[in-house]
């Protein structure tokens, strides 16, 4: 293994030396017009891939056409989007269950057999400890799991199994658990990582309480799930295995070796129907100081980050920060060290496997790595946070690097196209830089985040197109356009919102002492009905049901003087509150460009003083119904 080392260390050399040549430092200048062909999607025409970019601090997934780096949309997730009325209309405030942030870090593609399968997309809110299901049929946000139980925040999360039986959590703060006063210098006596498994429903993607291990109180950082021979594990890393809970800068860098653990879910979840848990917060919790075989610790050099499993199931590739080059850990090793009882003692109850039991090389990428991707060739991709560089290298002997590529400036993840499967195709990499310096138009001190797109088709990695993002993506993935049918419209057939409505004779208001609903219908360009009577200090809930079933006709429905307002898409219906605040008149209008009279698309609240009679029921004038059924046979 050492000529190894040597082997790839001359490698490097040789690729540092090679990149001072003139001619090699072109890309610093940018991509050529061969590079801007490579990228151009004519107008008119389809990306190949989606891919998805965590929105960090902003809460949301952006998503973006690759070949092209076009940004297409920006799906709202942990943070209310006004636009649409996400966090406003009432279903999505109560998923939003009272947060107006998440800092949500990894998106992660649903898979089936280890491919991604275009179903769904779970995504993480870190400090909240919640994650989030978004439906790839019509890339709305359609759960959100959490506040998990017993968990200071989810970082390492949410890393879908290969079908996407589970998806992960782990605590990246050490807590009581269950929470409760104690003294923080009490850290290593009191305080409890989480690992925690989140079920996932096969049929409808709908998220559940699995079952959560207590863990040493170290900084649970990243995972990935095995897959192939490596099914059934779930892999973690962590930094602080030294239990500082102060000044970490410093004391989390002191030991020579942190750790990944290795999970067993199959065997977690075995452990908890045989009855092994105990009940902490509602969760069924496992100790491994009580329950064996469910979780083990392998040592990584020096405050790992990533930790990433080759397409074929067989390696563990993790990344000491602090450390020059990727320990790649063979998952036979791993197995036959753990079958043959071969333990340097225990953490807490998790036994500890020796570092050169299941070590199968290191492999000297350079300083800094964070992050592995693969490709179709057996290659694997190491972003370099400290080099600002990305390593290309082989999986297998002689474990060497092959190729290096600058990236602007300080590369955190990288994504590889479908690079998280058991199928990379090997087509692109998109570096998803820290810091983006001068590379655009200086708009003031906060500047974009910077992510490039890289062509690995040929011999040498090639650096296409730059494009800035908003804050602020950690990772993201890149799944193939063609397995992706999104509707364009809801089926009217399928809604069964308990305040829709079909025809404009069922159009009425309803008043219930103080409550009243609105059973509305909106259609171009006309919201039925258009004059809505109440009392003061009514609380009135509107429910618009679009009728249309015309591709992009999407309506607005947004009230003066508040903070009320929502779009309704073809065949959906959605309810929004508004209080009735004083007596007066209060317009309202069709907020999303519909047709040539949108712009007349209005109506108005008449609010009475309390006490006035209001009738219980109105219904709209009969010309009126009859106006809008017309307009609906036209339709
Ligand atoms: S993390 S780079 Cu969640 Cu790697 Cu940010
Ligand atoms: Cu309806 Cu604009």
């Amino acid at each position: 293994m050492k000529r190894w080392i040597v082997l790839s260390l001359a490698g490097v050399v040789a690729l540092g030396l090679a990149s001072q040549l003139p001619g090699c430092t072109a890309s610093r200048g940018g991509p050529g017009a061969a590079a801007a062909q490579k990228v151009y999607v004519k107008p008119g025409e389809h990306d190949t891939y989606y891919a998805f970019l965590s929105g960090g601090h902003h809460g949301n997934v952006y998503v973006y056409g690759m070949p092209s780096c076009r940004h297409i949309t920006t799906i709202p997730v942990f943070t209310p989007e006004p636009a649409v009325g996400y966090g406003v209309d009432e279903e999505s405030k109560v998923m939003l269950g009272g947060f107006s942030w998440g800092d949500a870090h990894h998106p992660g593609l649903s898979e089936t057999d280890g491919d991604y399968d275009g179903r769904w997309l779970f995504i993480n809110d870190m400090p909240n400890a919640r994650i989030a299901r978004i439906d790839l049929k019509d890339f709305k946000t359609r759960q959100i799991f959490g506040p998990i139980p017993n968990l200071s925040a989810a970082h390492a999360c949410p890393f879908p199994t290969p079908n996407t039986e589970y998806v992960f959590a782990a605590s990246r703060f050490s807590a009581p658990v269950p929470n409760r006063y104690v003294k923080v210098e009490d850290y290593a006596k009191e305080f409890r990582g989480i690992v925690a498994g989140i079920r996932v429903d096969p049929k409808d993607g709908t998220m559940s309480m699995g079952f959560e291990i207590l863990m040493p109180p170290f900084n649970w950082d990243l995972a990935d799930a095995g897959k192939g021979p490596s099914h059934g594990w779930e892999f973690f890393t962590c930094y602080n295995s030294e239990m500082g809970f102060d000044s970490l800068e410093v004391k989390a860098s002191q030991a020579e070796m942190d750790f990944v653990a290795a999970v067993d879910w199959r065997a977690a979840q075995k452990a908890v129907d045989e009855g092994k848990a105990t009940m902490i917060s509602g969760v069924p919790v496992l100790d491994p100081q009580q329950v064996k075989g469910i979780a083990y610790l392998i040592p990584v050099p020096k405050s790992p980050h990533g930790v990433d499993v080759n397409p074929s199931g067989e390696y563990i590739c993790a990344s000491g920060k602090l450390q020059a080059d990727v320990s790649v850990y063979s998952y036979a090793k791993m197995k036959a060290a753990i079958d043959g009882g071969k333990f340097d003692g225990d953490r807490m109850g998790v036994p500890v496997l020796k570092y050169e039991d299941v070590l199968e090389a290191t492999v000297p990428v350079g300083l800094g790595p964070l992050h592995t991707q693969f490709d179709d060739k057996g290659n694997a991709y190491t972003s370099l946070f400290l080099d600002s560089q990305i390593a290309k290298w082989k999986v297998g002997p002689p474990w060497q690097v092959v190729d290096k590529i600058d990236v602007y400036y300080s590369i955190g993840h990288l994504m590889a196209s479908e690079g998280d499967t058991r199928h990379p195709t090997g087509e692109y990499v998109v570096a998803l830089d820290k810091l983006s310096k001068d590379r655009y138009l200086n708009v003031g001190p906060t500047h974009p985040e910077a992510a490039q797109l890289i062509d690995l088709r040929g011999p040498k990695m090639e650096l296409l197109y730059d494009f800035p993002t908003y804050l602020e993506p950690h990772y993201a993935q890149m799944i193939k356009a063609e397995k992706l049918k999104p509707i364009t419209v809801y089926p009217m057939v399928e809604n069964h919102k308990p305040g829709a409505i079909r025809t404009a004779e069922e159009a009425r208001i309803e008043r219930k002492g103080n409550r009243v609903d609105v059973y509305g219908l909106v259609v171009r360009t006309h919201f039925t009905p258009d004059i809505v009577r109440v009392n003061e200090g009514d609380d009135v809930y509107f429910h618009w049901t679009n009728l249309e079933q015309d591709d992009d006709i999407a309506h607005g429905f947004g009230i003066l003087w508040s903070s009320c307002n929502m779009q309704v898409e073809p065949g959906e219906t959605k309810t929004m509150r508004w209080k009735a605040a004083r007596p007066g008149i209060t317009p309202f209008y069709c907020s999303n460009f519909c047709s040539a009279l949108h712009q007349e698309m209005q109506g108005y609240i008449e609010v009475s003083p309390r006490g006035m009679p209001v009738a219980a029921v109105q219904r709209p004038a009969p010309e009126k119904t009859a106006e809008v059924a017309a307009l609906l046979k036209t339709e």
